[in-house]
């Protein structure tokens, strides 16, 4: 057999979704999806395994962007702590603290338009490398990146890009003009091209139509390879932001969401991210039941609050879930 069509056969991943197909998957009645979703997750998962992650905000606010979810536009009046780059001791502090959580993977979060080549950089490379040498996971977002600088991240020590799509293509440019959705998938791509590993979702809640969710799903699961980490974030309604009056997300839809990903997607992992600290437990455990397997942990996301530790922890306990260890990749099994 030809070798690329051996490793399509190995591979068992649909990459052709059409929009109709998961129109279908995602208007289901509910809970045939989340059976659906539930037994697909059985096949390809452990699934008393929760991979956690934590992030760091880096570099705090002031971006020139204008996405219209982000605390962290310069444009916008929030609440939010601005500061520069942080030193590599610190992160490498709560590096620490985390991983005596439980946590597998470091994210490191800038609030750039994009990586330049400047002295700045260098120091994330650094806190790469400090990161990974204590044998975490380590992901960055840091906006737009070229390939070299992908490279660059590799070679620190990275494993994980995150970039999302965050809404369907047609949605987009309601939410952010400042940059396209073209320039989304092209550091996606210089992401593959340094064989990083790709972090990449979006968000609901943003006013956006069932299509455009759909249309979200579409892009991820057509990409030549899915991305490893799909994160799912309910949208954290921050005031001063144009999305600060946004209603709460209705919970029955982010329960199709990571189902319908689950689905479609079915060797990645399906991260509830933001937005958990307005979701009772019974809910949460809905959403590992359709097919989420990766929190962010620890008090704080970015900017805006997030369940602790310690909630966290009794949640697994009463759930049955462990962490997942670092560099346990389902693609790479
Ligand atoms: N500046 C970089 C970028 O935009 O790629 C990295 C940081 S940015 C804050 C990372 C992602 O966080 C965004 O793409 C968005 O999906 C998510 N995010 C930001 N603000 C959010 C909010 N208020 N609610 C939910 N998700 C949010
Ligand atoms: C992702 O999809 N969600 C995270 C992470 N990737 C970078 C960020 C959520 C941010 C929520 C708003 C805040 O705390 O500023
Ligand atoms: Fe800047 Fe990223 Fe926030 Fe957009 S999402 S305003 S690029 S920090």
């Amino acid at each position: 057999m030809p070798t690329v069509l051996a490793e399509k056969k190995k591979d068992q991943l649909r990459h052709d979704w059409t929009k109709e197909e998961i129109t279908a998957i995602y208007h289901q009645p509910l809970l045939e999806l989340v059976f659906d979703a539930a037994t697909i997750h059985k096949k390809y998962h452990k699934t008393g395994e929760v991979q956690v992650s934590s992030l760091v905000s880096v570099k705090t606010g002031g971006c020139p962007e204008d996405c219209a979810y982000c605390p962290q536009a310069a444009r916008y009046h929030t609440d939010i702590k601005v500061h520069k780059l942080m030193e590599v001791e610190e992160v490498v502090k709560k590096a620490i603290n985390a991983q005596a959580k439980g946590v597998s993977r470091m994210c490191l979060g800038a609030a750039w338009r994009e990586v330049r080549d400047n002295k700045d950089f260098d120091k994330v490379c650094q806190m790469v490398e400090a990161v990974n040498d204590m044998g975490m996971e380590v992901c960055c977002t840091l906006g737009m990146l070229t390939e070299s600088q992908a490279k660059k991240l590799a070679d620190a020590g990275l494993y994980a890009y995150n970039h999302n799509i965050d809404t369907s293509e047609e949605h987009y440019g309601d939410i952010i003009t400042t940059r396209t959705y073209d320039d989304r998938l092209n550091t996606i791509q210089n992401v593959r091209k340094a064989k990083l590993t790709v972090c990449s979702g979006g968000i609901i809640g943003m006013g956006e139509t069932h299509e455009d969710r759909i249309g979200m799903l579409f892009t991820l699961s057509n990409m030549e390879k899915h991305p490893e980490s799909v994160p799912v974030n309910a949208l954290v309604a921050v005031k001063g932001t144009p999305m600060g009056d946004q209603k709460k997300v209705p919970f029955y839809d982010l329960v199709r969401m990571i189902a319908t990903a689950r689905i479609i997607m079915p060797k990645s992992v399906v991260r509830l991210s933001a937005g958990r600290l307005d979701m009772a437990m019974s809910e949460q455990a809905m959403c590992f039941m359709a097919g989420a397997n990766s929190i962010f942990a620890g008090d704080k996301l970015l900017t805006t609050p997030n369940p602790g530790f310690n909630d966290d922890q009794s949640m697994f306990d009463i759930l049955g879930l462990t962490p997942r260890a670092a560099f346990q990749n389902e693609q790479e099994r």
